[in-house]
């Protein structure tokens, strides 16, 4: 199958149809005896899938190990679950890569900084729930940004994720060849997600695009990294456009969590508080307890749309 080609969009549209459950767009995986998910320490062989993860329903994503800790038992003590001695053990606990935490039907697992290192994580993650039978999987990253033209601390889920022309695509390099794949992500959860920062209404919540770049410096228009060959003035130039395309945030993980989610038939959701206003400045110099109490807004969210989406079954 050629990569982004027709029968590949024909298997996707398949794939969609395919009652929830997790799509391995791979011929060559059944053929494998046994999976060994290396940056995660864990394996088929060794250990046992559909028990430790068959009922997770929502998985948190976010790029901090220490905020993915937080996460999991903020959301276990909004569902009342309690962990064994009431702590949460880190399930990839053999490897410095990646955090993961279960609580319920909630996972919550670190991506780590950009594309590269979040697109290996996904592929294992997504591995490993269809290797545990997982069904009706929503996957939701919970992030930070920077914000354009928003107070900073508002809250931003994502329609569609853009690359740094704007455009809703990403183009991956496979085989040494381009292949341009779909960032739209899934409209129904991205509106759910908007309905409950309305119910909640503690903090500015918006929907819009969210571009999402290869580097935190450059690729993000800043003055302030140790390389900068452009003036201020097109550094606004080029951030008034991004704006004016609809771009409300940006951030380095979106594009390719759209892309996963819709190549296997998960609802995929983005929700990122901004940091900063980037049309003001680049730095970011929050006090520690600031920065907390804004990453705890994505958390909160999303906490209430697992809380409320769980107390209608
Ligand atoms: C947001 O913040 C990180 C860079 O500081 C990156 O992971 C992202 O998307
Ligand atoms: N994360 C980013 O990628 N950019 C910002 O400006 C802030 C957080």
């Amino acid at each position: 199958m050629v990569p982004g080609g027709p029968a590949e969009k024909k298997a996707e549209e398949k794939h969609a149809s395919n009652e929830g459950s997790i799509n391995i767009k791979n011929p060559h995986f059944d053929k494998m005896k046994e999976d060994v998910l290396y940056h995660f320490g864990l394996g088929t062989g060794t250990h046992n899938f559909p028990t430790m993860f068959g009922d997770v329903k929502f998985v948190c994503i976010g790029g901090d190990t220490s905020r993915m800790k937080t996460f999991i038992s903020y959301i276990a003590g909004q569902l009342g679950i309690a962990g064994p001695g009431n702590e949460f053990p880190n399930i990839c606990a053999s490897t410095d890569r990646y955090v993961m935490y279960k609580a319920g039907p909630v996972l919550s697992v670190s991506h780590g900084i950009g594309m590269p290192s979040a697109s290996i994580m996904l592929h294992e993650l997504i591995k490993l729930l269809h290797h545990a039978r997982c069904s009706n999987v929503s996957l939701i990253r919970l992030g930070t940004s920077g914000g354009l033209g928003l107070e900073p601390g508002s809250v931003v889920i994502t329609k569609q994720a853009v690359d740094a022309t704007f455009k809703p695509q990403l183009q991956q390099m496979i085989l040494g060849k381009p292949v341009i794949r779909s960032t739209v992500l899934d409209k129904e959860l991205a509106e759910q997600l908007m309905e409950c920062g309305k119910e909640l209404n503690q903090f500015n919540t918006v929907t819009g695009n969210t571009m999402c770049t290869l580097d935190f410096y450059e690729g993000q228009a800043r003055l302030d990294g140790a390389i900068c060959l452009f003036t201020q003035e097109e550094k606004l130039k080029y951030l008034t456009a991004a704006h004016e395309a609809g771009v409300k945030n940006i951030e380095m993980e979106s594009s390719i969590v759209a892309v996963m989610c819709n190549q296997t038939g998960i609802r995929g959701a983005v929700v990122c508080v901004t940091l900063l206003n980037r049309l003001q400045g680049d730095q970011i110099n929050l006090s520690r307890e600031a920065l907390a109490e804004l990453e705890l807004r994505p958390q909160i969210l999303v906490g209430h749309f697992i809380k409320k989406h769980l107390s209608k079954k």
